[in-house]
């Protein structure tokens, strides 16, 4: 199938590359690589692309555009995309490659071809191999952003399976790229602001511990979620920040996934907060919000109490 695709590629016309919503590291990279292999390639994310990616084009100097409306195209290569309805814009799938390793999915049936690698943890890892098929070998530049696309899919190779790794190897062989050179690529700097915000919440932060799990709160102005992060990196298991103006409060809670994959759902905890206290809260279970009127150091307090509540139950069921 990939020989097949390359050779398609290949032929004239042009080719319109399209990439899911908020196009992520993993597919801004495979766009880059197929630009750079074959003929008259223009790249398009039609539902924007998300901060890392951005990033990631200005380091590599790769183009991609929203608007895609006149580009010469004779077929449309859709990349990273698990369906239709991840694309921005109507297109005619009749004139479509589909290349894609999440689950394999019926409503690409009217493509012109589709080749679906489940057993890939990054599409990536998928266009080196459309690219060896086409017997072409990376640029620098490339080889750098497959590599970047590699490791933001499998969470720093948390998730990435043993092919992955000879995958990456080689792309590191292609130009002799060191690993600090990939995991370095963009250096996502933290505004001052920020930091500034982080080491206030740390100056007001309240602990408590049962068993093993610590339940932290603070108190700032601003960079709620960003606080609350930091308050994880110093060792709480769930931390709740809030702002107060006025008599508005604004409350950030963010847990670890240790203790989410033990039960704690800090979305239904600020619904039940906010139903208590007629404030609407929820979001995930390991990041959620709730704003409302009221006195923040209660809520954080009525919130935090929760939090010990689940958490002494984890405990005491020896979970
Ligand atoms: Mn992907």
């Amino acid at each position: 199938m990939l020989s097949s695709i390359a050779k398609e590629l290949k032929g004239e016309g042009g080719t319109l590359v399209l990439l899911h919503g908020n196009a992520d590291p993993d597919a801004i990279a495979s766009a880059f690589a197929v630009q750079e292999a074959f003929p008259a390639v223009t790249i398009g994310a039609t539902g924007g692309i998300d901060r890392l990616a951005k990033v990631l084009s200005t380091t590599l100097g790769i183009e991609s555009f929203e608007d895609v409306t006149g580009v010469p195209k004779k077929r449309i290569l859709i990349l990273d995309t698990s369906g239709p309805e991840q694309l921005e814009g109507r297109f005619d799938l009749s004139q479509a490659i589909v290349v894609d390793h999440h689950t394999r999915n019926d409503r690409w049936k009217d493509a012109m071809m589709y080749h679906c690698d489940e057993s890939k943890t990054s599409c990536s890892e998928i266009v080196y191999e459309l690219l060896k098929a086409a017997g072409k070998k990376p640029s620098k530049n490339v080889s750098l952003a497959l590599m970047f696309g590699i490791l933001t899919d499998t969470g720093y190779f948390k998730f990435a399976k043993p092919s992955t790794l000879v995958a990456f190897s080689e792309l590191m062989a292609e130009h002799g790229v060191h690993m600090d050179e990939a995991m370095d690529l963009v250096d996502l700097e933290v505004d001052i602001s920020e930091r500034v915000s982080q080491l206030k919440g740390a100056q007001r932060l309240k602990y408590w511990k049962t068993g093993d799990y610590i339940v932290a709160t603070s108190q700032g102005s601003a960079f709620e979620a960003s606080v609350c992060k930091a308050l994880l990196n110093l060792g709480a298991d769930v931390a709740f920040v809030g702002s107060q103006r006025g008599d508005q409060f604004r409350i950030s809670a963010r847990a670890t996934q240790a203790v989410v994959r033990k039960g704690v759902h800090l979305g239904k905890l600020l619904g039940d907060v906010g139903s208590e206290t007629t404030n609407g809260g929820g979001g995930h279970p390991g990041a959620a919000g709730l704003t409302g009127v009221g006195d923040v150091e209660a809520i954080l307090n009525i919130a935090a109490e929760n939090a010990l509540r689940q958490l002494r139950k984890i405990h005491s069921s020896g979970n």
